[in-house]
């Protein structure tokens, strides 16, 4: 049975690979829905893969949560349970620390800025956090501006926030972000977010405009403000377990064609983001673009405390920001 699926799903995915070669089939998890910019990357990647080792390599991609909410999907990656996962830094933070000073609300100026500073040295650094927790980061992928959106006023300064209930990602730092706007968090994972902003249990979340759109949060929460507060990071990581059972030479196939899927995914994102935002627009979302970011960013001095404790961290927090 096993071996059908995979001759089927390697036949669907890898188109003008040879179905049914497969000798390795990598399963790579997602939380977004097919179509998605880091989906179509990963799956890009897959036919890379397939087209350069003769059809011997083959990548499953399983989007939309099917193997899981993302803080499972990565556990189970570290168990090798699962061979890849796609997921931003967010629910990784708690695990790997070496993620939560990118993490930070405000750290980076643009995503330009952000894909500079994690296409160097030290985003070579923060790659070497990921392998003590038995993971390897074969890709830096986007996150775009993460905004806030709600059911019940668009938030056109910081004190609208001031005692409302937002949903975060399962890490401790945007639990701290969320204090320090005046406003409650509730880490929840991504798949449960759409019902909870319908039923009340929460007044909104905060994401990126991709994220917004295809999740369908618009539909329950058609106010959305660029704030622009978090510029995330996201990561493509395989399980030391797997990369471990792969020959030098497939080793260097998965790790190029992650490194070549980057670009893709990047020109995939800057499209999306415009489609996106119009999409919900002519849904009728009430989108704030004009707001004063300064008293957010001032805010923030309290986070900063609490996670740039140590000077290398104070260093790090200075060689990002003369990044240019
Ligand atoms: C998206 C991100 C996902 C997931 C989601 C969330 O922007 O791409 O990996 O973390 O946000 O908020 O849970």
């Amino acid at each position: 049975m096993k071996l059908t699926k995979t001759f089927l799903i390697c036949g669907t995915i890898l188109a003008g690979s040879a179905a049914g070669a497969c000798e390795i089939t990598l399963r790579s998890a997602d939380t977004h829905p097919d179509g998605y910019p880091t989906v179509e990357a990963v799956k890009r990647m897959g036919e890379m893969v397939s087209e350069r080792s003769g059809g011997r390599l083959c990548i499953e991609v399983f989007p939309a949560s099917t193997l899981g909410e993302e803080k499972d999907a990565i556990e189970q990656t570290q168990f090798g349970v699962i061979d890849m996962v796609r997921a931003s830094f967010g629910p990784f933070n708690n695990l790997v620390p070496e993620t939560q000073i990118v993490s930070l609300p405000y750290i980076f100026r643009s995503s330009e800025h952000m894909r500079k500073v994690m296409d160097g040295p030290i985003g070579e650094e923060i790659a070497k956090g990921f392998e003590a927790h038995d993971l390897k980061v074969l890709a830096f992928y986007d996150g775009g501006a993460r905004s806030f959106y709600n059911s019940q006023k668009p938030i056109q300064s910081i004190d609208d926030l001031e005692g409302m209930k937002f949903r975060v990602m399962q890490s401790d730092v945007f639990v701290d972000m969320m204090a320090a706007l005046g406003a409650n968090a509730t880490p929840m994972p991504y798949g449960e977010v759409y019902s909870s902003i319908q039923t009340g249990v929460i007044d909104g979340a905060e994401n990126n405009p991709p994220s917004y759109d295809t999740s369908g949060h618009f539909e329950v929460a058609k106010y959305y403000t660029l704030d622009e507060h978090l510029i995330m990071p996201e990561a493509l990581a395989i399980s030391t377990m797997s990369w471990d059972k792969l020959s030098p030479e497939d080793q260097e196939i998965v790790a190029q064609a992650a490194k070549d899927s980057v670009p893709v995914m990047r020109e995939l994102w800057d499209a999306k983001v415009t489609e996106s935002e119009a999409k919900v627009e002519e849904a009728g979302v009430e989108i704030v673009r004009d707001i004063d970011k300064t008293p957010f960013i001032e805010a923030m001095g309290p986070v900063y405390d609490k996670y740039v404790t140590t000077p290398e961290l104070k260093d790090l927090v200075a060689r990002i920001q003369a990044t240019e």
